[in-house]
């Protein structure tokens, strides 16, 4: 096995990295390691980006908004151009799950640092996702064998056998966007008809479909390598139960509850798929995990804010390795070289009224990082920052490791009173009383509980 500082002779030399923020710095960051040079991106709104300032080079795409900067296509294709970068890694967000941008680039003579655009295409509509991934034996939610179509009768029989309550989703959603509960049949045709209105008006493509609601499932998500050539392997399983309207706020790995023997057969799952579709570079599988169930929902075919908590507890460099997998080279990590150590947690750090959940950007007049065994901070500010109101809240990622549960939580509870953000509001607070909160330090509360236990506050 290559060790993570050694330049391989076929790797690639240069790449454009087209984000911000936090993830644009942990890419520099691998690139770094792995002596490759990297140019950034970056809107006029942030020009004293860290990654900006740190980057080999530098260039400015467009005004603040993201739809004239990170999402501008030409201007971030012609920066490669000029910069004579080989390829073109996304980051999480962004263009990073946009088809039609991976198109471009590789027809302009770039590597995307991603899948296939076909991969994309096909995970990007969850009707074929599903399709897909049933195909090649992952498990689903029992529901429509595709899309609806408009057959009333056909409709109703359908949701009876599957049985109340049922959820209508759109297939271009994804992501919580586009969803609805029916749990009688007078109100099923109505929300069919509303979902496939908005759909048409949301994503372009008014095609729904069917599955049976399930009430109280936590969400777990199998992180996958593979290199295209055939060789694919999984690194466990993360659970994201703890969101608020669809935003991740803690993460952590492996699983609460989860068995060994569980891990290895949704994993192998998961494998098999990769395989099957011809996946390339890194991908989450996302589960419904219910009374002992998996079942499948969703597939991203990108990097993943929540990946440090698979690294920590793996050791495992996933944006090393899909720059290497991008690089043309073999997957150098066999399933039996993986190893489940310890305990990692995530709390995403967000600059956010603590009681409306707005944004609260502004300058931070005072950054201090926690430190100490275990404790890794990945975040793009430092003192005098300008958190700029354009983008997303997130400001920075504490993520904890320990030997077993138990410790990684002392060591966020620990790194929680430890790290200061001064000038603007955070989510600190929120973190602090969750990780002291008797029920999540029981592990495995729902991807409800939140939203409970936020009441009439959230
Ligand atoms: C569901 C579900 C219950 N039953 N599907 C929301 C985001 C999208 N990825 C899928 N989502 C859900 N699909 C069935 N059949 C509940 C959710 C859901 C959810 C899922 C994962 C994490 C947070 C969530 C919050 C609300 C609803």
């Amino acid at each position: 096995m290559l060790a993570n500082t050694e330049q391989a002779p076929d790797m690639l030399d240069k790449i454009l990295i087209a984000n911000r923020g936090e993830i644009a710095l942990r890419i520099l960051r691998a690139c770094r390691e792995l002596e490759i040079e990297a140019v950034c991106v970056h809107s006029s709104a942030d020009r004293e980006q860290k990654h900006a300032l740190l980057a080999d080079e530098s260039v400015c795409i467009g005004p603040p908004a993201s739809t004239d900067s990170y999402l501008n296509m030409p201007a971030i294709i012609s920066a490669a151009e000029v910069t004579d970068a080989q390829a073109i890694h996304p980051g999480y967000g962004f263009l990073s799950e946009n088809a039609d941008f991976a198109d471009r680039v590789e027809k302009s003579g770039f590597t995307f640092i991603g899948p296939k655009a076909e991969t994309i295409r096909l995970m990007g509509d969850k009707v074929s996702a599903i399709r897909a991934m049933k195909e090649a034996g992952v498990p689903t939610v029992p529901g429509s064998a595709g899309a609806l179509d408009d057959d009333e009768r056909k409709n109703k029989r359908l949701a009876a056998e599957i049985g109340y309550p049922v959820m209508i989703k759109a297939a271009g959603g994804g992501g919580g966007r586009g969803m609805r509960v029916v749990r009688e049949e007078k109100d099923l045709i109505e929300a069919i008809t509303t979902t496939q209105n908005e759909a048409r008006a949301a994503f372009g493509n008014e095609m729904v479909y069917m599955e049976k609601y399930l009430e109280r499932p936590r969400h777990v998500e199998f992180q996958v390598l593979a290199d295209g050539q055939g060789n694919a392997i999984h690194l466990g399983e993360r659970d994201c139960s703890m969101q608020r309207r669809h935003q991740k706020v803690i993460e952590e790995a492996p699983a609460p509850g989860i068995t060994e023997e569980e891990r290895e057969r949704m994993g192998a799952r998961c494998v098999q798929a990769c395989q099957e579709i011809g996946y390339r570079g890194a991908g989450t599988f996302e589960f419904l995990y219910e009374d002992g169930n998996f079942y499948f929902i969703e597939m991203n075919t990108r990097l993943q804010v929540e990946h440090p908590v698979t690294e920590l507890i793996t050791g495992i460099d996933i944006v090393a390795e899909q720059l290497r997998i991008a690089s043309g080279e073999p997957l150098s990590i066999r399933q039996s070289d993986v190893r489940i150590d310890g305990h990692a947690v995530e709390c995403r750090i967000n600059a956010e009224d603590p009681r409306s959940f707005a944004p609260s950007p502004g300058r931070i007049q005072n950054w201090h990082a926690p430190g100490g065994p275990g404790v890794r901070v990945d975040s793009h500010v430092y003192n005098g920052y300008t958190v700029p109101p354009y983008y997303d809240s997130m400001i920075g990622k504490l993520i904890t490791h320990g030997p077993d549960r138990r410790a990684a939580l002392a060591r966020m509870r620990q790194a929680l009173i430890e790290v200061v953000v001064e000038g603007i509001r955070t989510n600190i607070a929120l973190h602090q009383d969750l990780v002291t909160d008797e029920a999540f330090r029981e592990g495995g509360t729902d991807i409800h509980y939140l939203h409970k236990k936020l009441g009439v506050k959230g």
